[in-house]
């Protein structure tokens, strides 16, 4: 995109200069440099999240106890942010700083799923009276912004977004200490000790022992690259958007077929829908296998812990209503569980611990998502179809 960077050191000493004391959000990778640079330490806090919605909610809470928490998000995100920004910053006055990343921005080519978000961002942002400006790659320019912004919601007693393009911040490293997670969390010591295999061996495996009859629906991110790259087959849906909503597309799938229906989830993934898990225990049938791959952070934007260090998925599962649920120690366990689960008998959900990383040049799916979802549809209604 040329033109001058920020470090994101200045945006962080903009906001704090102007009060923020918690960065609220889930990450993107247009922000992995401002997220970095709080994770690290900075003067305000960063406090990782499960969905962006939360995060609005979150600080707002703040504004009312008097502390000022700056939103981050992707431009996808504002999706889910639309209900706190409609329905409590706007009736209640309460004004909160976002920053939104712009994915998809016209002109700039992207991936598919950030096409009709990267367009109508600036749109969505005046249809919900979020007044919004583009931060400046220049530091004189940052700070005129963070002015101007800071002066609309004084006067209009709303949030207001500042919108980061590609390439407006500089690189910045990622020291983030050791998240303890909460000192009431049940995960056992067992499975903090594992020797965790990469997501590739994880998916290598998975895609050997899935039946040729299995439908497969991966998560946003880098699982679904890796398994475009590992195999592509018409029975692999690729959730390249909606994070976090693979399960509850599995459901809808097994709802209606009697193939095994193999979900494959990631933590923050699942963390950022975890009401699916009640929903998916009360309403699937045997069928659906539902796979957590938890690398314990957000891998595919640039591997800033989730919250999944202080969560027991399995028990999560067993509470929720999963009829079957293996914990699987390593590939061997794992290879045996999902055999065992597309013998029906579920719905079954399978933990395994992964390594974070993924493979050096990594591919996108080529194939376009009207064509991923048709050929999908015509492989479960297809001729092995039983009903
Ligand atoms: C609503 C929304 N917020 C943020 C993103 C950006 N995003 C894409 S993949 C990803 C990380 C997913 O983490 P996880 O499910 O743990 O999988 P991993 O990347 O570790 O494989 C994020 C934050 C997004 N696509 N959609």
């Amino acid at each position: 995109m040329g033109g001058f960077v920020i470090g994101a050191g200045e945006l962080v000493g903009g906001l704090v200069a102007r009060g923020v004391v918690d960065v609220i959000g889930v990450p993107c990778s247009y922000l992995t440099p401002l997220i970095n640079r709080v994770a690290s330490g900075s003067a305000a806090r960063y406090l990782p999240v499960t969905h962006e919605g939360e995060a609005v909610a979150i600080a707002a809470g703040c504004w009312l106890a008097g502390a000022t928490a700056c939103v981050i998000g992707q431009n996808s995100g504002l999706g889910n942010m639309v209900n706190p920004l409609t329905s409590l910053t706007d009736p209640s006055r309460i004004p909160v700083p976002l920053i939104v990343s712009r994915r998809g921005e016209p002109g700039f080519p992207d991936e598919p799923q950030h096409e009709l978000m990267g367009a109508i961002t600036p749109e969505l942002l005046a249809l919900m009276r979020v007044g919004h400006a583009v931060i400046p790659a220049d530091a004189a320019g940052l700070d005129a912004c963070l002015d101007r912004g800071w002066a609309e919601m004084d006067r209009e007693q709303r949030p207001f977004a500042f919108v980061l393009r590609h390439g407006v911040l500089a690189a910045e490293g990622l020291d983030e200490p050791p998240f303890a997670g909460s000192p009431m969390s049940t995960v056992t010591d067992a499975r903090k000790d594992r020797d965790a295999p990469t997501r590739m061996a994880a998916l290598e495996c998975l895609v050997g022992s899935l039946d040729d009859a299995a439908a497969v629906v991966s998560t946003t991110g880098k699982t679904s690259r890796e398994l475009y790259t590992i195999a592509d087959r018409p029975q692999h849906f690729y959730l390249v958007g909606a994070m976090g909503s693979a399960s509850a597309v599995g459901l809808g799938v097994a709802r209606h077929t009697h193939r095994p229906v193999v979900v494959i989830d990631g933590d923050g993934a699942a963390l950022m829908r975890l009401g699916t898990l009640a929903t998916v225990g009360a309403h699937a049938g045997p069928n659906l296998v539902h796979v957590l791959l938890d690398n314990r952070v957000h891998d595919s934007t640039g591997g800033q812990q989730s919250l999944a260090a202080q969560v027991d998925f399995p028990a999560l599962a067993h509470a929720c209503g999963y009829a079957r649920v293996h914990d699987c120690a390593d590939l061997d366990e794992f290879a045996e569980a999902l055999q065992l689960a597309q013998a029906g008998y579920g719905p079954t959900f399978i933990y395994l611990m992964i390594r974070p990383g993924s493979i050096p040049e990594l591919g996108r799916p080529t194939v376009r998502p009207p064509e991923v979802a048709r050929r999908f549809k015509a492989f479960v209604t297809g001729p092995n179809h039983v009903s």
